[in-house]
């Protein structure tokens, strides 16, 4: 095999004969991402909670076989973009990830809570996501609301709550990605609801992988660790149909190759924390300027309310002095 086209080749033969489909999802710590992968696998794989003990802590894939044969991976991953978690561990997390989904990512499951109100710090993940994988990643984007329930129970339908409640920056979101959004309540236990949601899930996806021409998502950083994998593999295999050499020798050369793997693992993993580095910086550095100038509207309204303070304080006075003169009028 040689040269990137084949790599590509790879992929949509993958996605188009098999009818693999990868997705992966994610979204701030607690908004559901393992529930959502529960619901869609249709048993408790990943552990979902309210408590500390149920976040997810790495990302893990997991598979399930639908009645007609398909099959679908879906990738839980930890709050990955969380300003509490590290770039050091962010990168390796997303590399973890790439390679996880051996075939590329279908679609991209952005969860969010309709229990939650929308953070800055929401904004700034999906703000990351588009930094680290380019605007395309958009294309790939399907939007999950959470909390079904919580909005059945508010009588609420999801049209309502996207036409008002829904966070402005959501909506921007649901404006780039042409509204692909699905609602589910991961707790009900009505199979029929479950059976819908997760066919509109399923039906966003087959659109998503339609619209992309059945090529799932791929960047420099998909290629590259690709690459990587599949020269490790085949230069295994050569050393393998050698003759003439010794075990030892043969075990020595796949060690280098190994190594040599992981060094370029280690270069990704260093490029990803890079550009991580620089969208967090951006965006700090965007909070910080918002929180300056937060400060002089409030360091002038403060001042405009000292002058009218003042002004009133004059008035005041004014009306006393006036007062007086009208009451040594009086008198006199
Ligand atoms: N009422 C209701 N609760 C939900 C729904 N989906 C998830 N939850 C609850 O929200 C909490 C967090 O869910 P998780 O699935 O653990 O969230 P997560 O995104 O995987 O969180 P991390 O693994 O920490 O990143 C749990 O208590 C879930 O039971 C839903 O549709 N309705
Ligand atoms: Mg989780």
């Amino acid at each position: 095999m040689m040269g990137g086209s084949a790599i590509d080749d790879d992929w949509e033969i993958a996605s188009t004969s098999n009818g693999v489909r990868t997705v992966v999802l994610v979204g701030r710590t607690g908004n559901g991402k393992s529930a959502t992968g529960n619901s869609i696998l249709g048993r408790k794989a990943s552990k979902s909670s309210a408590s500390s003990s149920g976040i997810t802590r790495s990302s893990e894939l997991q598979k399930t076989v639908l009645k007609d044969g398909q099959i679908i991976n879906v990738i839980d991953t930890p709050g990955l973009f969380d300003l509490s978690s590290g770039p050091e561990f962010v990168g390796k997390e997303i590399v973890k990830c790439i390679n996880l989904a051996k075939d590329g990512i279908h679609a991209v499951l952005v969860v969010f809570s309709v229990r939650t109100r929308f953070s800055k710090e929401e904004e700034a993940a999906l703000c990351s996501l588009q930094t680290l994988f380019g605007r395309k990643i958009i294309d790939y984007m399907i939007v999950v609301f959470t909390g079904g329930d919580d909005l059945e129970d508010d009588d609420t339908t999801l049209e309502e709550y996207l036409g008002g409640k829904c966070p402005q920056p959501l909506k921007e979101i649901l404006v780039l990605c042409e509204n692909r959004c699905v609602l589910f309540d991961n707790k009900t236990k009505d199979e029929k609801k479950r059976a819908e949601q997760f066919q509109r899930l399923l039906f966003l996806v087959n659109m998503v992988i339609a619209q992309n021409g059945g090529r799932p998502y791929t960047d420099d950083l998909f290629v590259e660790l690709k690459k990587g994998a599949i020269k490790l593999r085949d230069q295994q295999e050569e050393v393998d149909s050698l003759t003439g050499y010794s075990k030892e020798q043969i075990s020595e050369l796949k060690e280098q190759m190994q190594q040599t793997y992981e060094d370029q693992l280690r270069r990704i993993t260093e490029m990803v924390e890079l550009k991580l580095k620089e969208a967090t910086t951006g965006l700090e550095q965007q909070l910080a300027e918002e929180q300056a100038a937060r400060l002089r509207a409030e360091e002038s309204a403060q001042l405009a309310q000292k002058r009218s303070e003042d002004e009133i304080r004059k008035l005041r006075e004014h009306l006393q002095k006036a007062e007086e003169e009208l009451r040594r009028q009086g008198c006199t």
